[in-house]
């Protein structure tokens, strides 16, 4: 039987099955004036995620940036972009090696604008130096930054994965869905066995039937447009689909979680299939050094990682 109950979910008041046979949706919490002191106490010390609407409305880039604007300015620059992509929201069941093509900027925002499904992700912005003075993440809140990306693309779809820092994520040019799952939901998320920060769950339209533990999960649905910043705090799953055209800058940044956290997330997702793929892949793409075909978007293996991690420490160690 269908119970009505009151949800303060995307869907306003919605119907939930009395049974608890769907996840939970709810909005991803909203600040509409930036106030620095809330923020930093309601949501980063707890390591919570918000938007902050408009936060970065003033910046230059979200001013000024285009794929137009890219495709004048760094016309002949080359790139790897990834393209032709398959329209999925579990990106990570393709391989890499299929959708990495060489070409130019110029030629990438062409092939943006004529539909493809295209993605030019994670791009280091030390790439952009002249580009430096239009965004501003330290006034943010951002303080010791690894790294700032650039991520442009069209109809583009980052699966739900979980990184190791902080990240201020800031809408440039046209719109982004974002989808937000607490580290507390790790165990109902369905990890790649090679690679446990990567989940096969649909968030938009999850497969109960494969997938059941994720009638357990709540989905935080939000919206971003030009000048929002999204916090995701390290260890939240997150998900993210562009409009048509898109433009993100990305600011990992702070603490960032120790091996002995990756440890622990690992013990609490409680599947055997990703300790039997750690110690292959630590083996075999590790010690053996075999070469590996990388997950689209998936990069290193979780064994491979231990194996490096471990090399680098023994290395530091004799010195
Ligand atoms: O915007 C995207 O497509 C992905 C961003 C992301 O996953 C990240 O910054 O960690």
């Amino acid at each position: 039987m269908i119970k009505t109950v009151a949800t303060n979910g995307l869907f306003g008041k919605g119907t939930l099955p009395a049974n608890n046979t769907q996840p939970k949706r709810i909005p991803l919490p909203i600040l509409k004036q930036a106030n620095w002191g809330l923020f930093q106490r309601q949501y980063v010390i707890p390591m919570q995620p918000v938007i902050l609407k408009g936060a970065a409305t003033s910046w230059t880039a979200v001013k000024s940036w285009t794929p137009k604007y890219f495709a004048t300015k760094y016309k002949d620059v080359q790139i790897t972009p990834k393209v032709n992509l398959p329209d999925t929201e579990v990106p990570y069941v393709y391989k890499d090696k299929n959708y990495s093509q060489k070409m130019t900027i110029g030629e990438f925002v062409e092939l943006m604008q004529s539909g493809n499904r295209c993605y030019f992700d994670q791009a280091n912005m030390n790439c952009f130096e002249d580009l430096h003075n239009d965004y501003n993440f330290n006034k943010l809140g951002a303080w010791d930054v690894h790294v700032t990306n650039l991520w442009v693309g069209a109809s583009t779809c980052s699966g739900l994965h979980y990184d190791w820092c902080d990240n201020l994520l800031v809408q440039i040019h046209g719109t982004k869905k974002a989808v937000l799952v607490s580290p507390e939901d790790s165990s109902n998320l369905y990890p790649f066995a090679d690679n446990h920060t990567k989940s096969q769950v649909s968030c938009e339209n999850p497969d109960i039937k494969a997938h059941p533990q994720v009638k357990n999960v709540t989905f935080m649905d939000g919206f971003l447009e030009p000048g929002d910043v999204l916090f995701i705090p390290k260890g939240w799953w997150h998900y993210l689909k562009s409009s048509e055209s898109s433009i993100t800058l990305t600011c990992w940044y702070g603490i960032v979680q120790t091996p002995m956290d990756q440890f622990k997330t690992i013990v609490r997702m409680g599947r055997p299939s990703i300790w039997f793929a750690f110690v292959r892949d630590f083996l075999w793409h590790g010690v053996l050094q075999r070469p590996i075909e990388y997950r689209l978007y998936g990069q290193i293996t979780t064994g491979q990682m231990a194996y490096e991690l471990l090399t680098s420490f023994l290395q530091f160690w004799r010195r």
